[in-house]
């Protein structure tokens, strides 16, 4: 066996990652045994450039005041948000707030991402009742800026497996438990198959603009089961599609799946102080940058708000002595 097969096998030994690296080589196409795979037919209405993306994250944001400072009358207020794009042109952080205020209270986060959904058709002549001769179908791509070629491993398996992935977002976001001590979170990542045992292989995968904050890569994990990475707008993706049997006979569709990524917009919207607070949190900014942001009103210490009576008590009364 080629260590490049090998390289694929091992790619579901760390299914868990969904994605391993390997680095290129050229193995031959040939037979060892048997026939190789039949790939029948990909689909190449696979990209969509705007997916969107919701989610309530007040819970997390609550969780966070809560945990800071053992605050238990925190109020998070409706708002403008609070979100760091970059500027098209210099390249430099910008905050934006939104142009309307939420209806709602709370802590709102969204986002644009390109979204691929490969979905493959595929056979093995030496396949019989009950015993798949296909090993597994792949998707593979060298990642922009990178020459390291990962592997995405396509499923028939119906969404029914799934992968626990970490959060990645340093503010832990399963408050199920406690509201104010919030756990760190794992989601379960399915390959996105509709339908079991059809030979109709499938995996989504997404990108996200590289200046998305962590939490946008949770908030689709949680809603929407799949994982991804993060490049540069406009970003040139090629795919590689193959199937291996369990002989390690190898079958490549001739014609590679290319796209570019959108653009990959992210916005906070809601309370714009617990917005801030969770990119600083993240590392995304600095705590001065949060001062005088309306909301998390907290009675009993912080009545103005958290980044308004607290960012601004001096450092020789023990605050952080944050000045416009
Ligand atoms: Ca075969
Ligand atoms: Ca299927």
């Amino acid at each position: 066996m080629s260590a490049r097969h090998l390289a694929l096998l091992l790619s579901v030994a760390v299914a868990a990652t969904l994605a391993c690296s390997k680095t290129q080589d050229t193995a031959p196409e040939r037979r060892i045994f048997g026939e190789p795979p039949v790939i029948q037919s990909v689909n190449t209405n696979f990209a969509v450039q705007d997916a969107r993306a919701e989610c309530d994250f007040t819970a997390v944001a609550y969780g966070l005041f809560c945990g800071l400072g053992g605050f238990s009358d925190v109020e998070l207020q409706a708002g403008t948000g609070w979100t760091l794009v970059e500027d098209p042109v210099d390249h430099k952080p910008v905050v934006v707030h939104s142009d309307t205020p939420t209806s709602t209270p709370g802590v709102f986060i969204n986002g644009d991402y390109t979204k691929f959904t490969f979905e493959v058709q595929a056979m093995d002549p030496n396949s019989t009742t009950g015993n798949n001769n296909i090993l597994l179908v792949s998707s593979s791509f060298i990642a922009p800026e990178s020459k390291i070629e990962s592997s995405l491993v396509l499923f028939d398996d119906g969404s029914e497996n799934q992968f626990p992935i970490t959060q990645s977002s340093i503010i832990f976001e399963d408050c199920a438990a406690d509201p104010c001590v919030c756990a760190q979170a794992r989601y379960n990542i399915t390959s996105g198959d509709e339908d079991k045992d059809n030979s109709l292989y499938t995996r989504e995968f997404i990108v996200l603009n590289r200046t998305a904050p962590p939490f946008l890569t949770d908030c689709i994990m949680r809603e929407l089961n799949v994982v991804g990475t993060t490049a540069k707008p406009h970003s040139r993706y090629e795919f590689k599609i193959e199937a291996v049997d369990r002989q390690g006979n190898l079958a490549v569709w001739p014609n590679n799946l290319v796209a570019e990524t959108g653009d990959g917009r992210f916005a906070c919207d809601g309370d714009s102080c617990a917005c801030c607070m969770m990119h600083y949190q993240s590392q995304l900014t600095d705590l001065c940058s949060c001062l005088d942001e309306p909301g998390v009103l907290i009675p009993s210490q912080f009545p103005n708000g958290f980044c308004i009576d607290y960012l601004s008590v001096p450092s020789d009364q023990g605050g952080p002595g944050c000045t416009h």
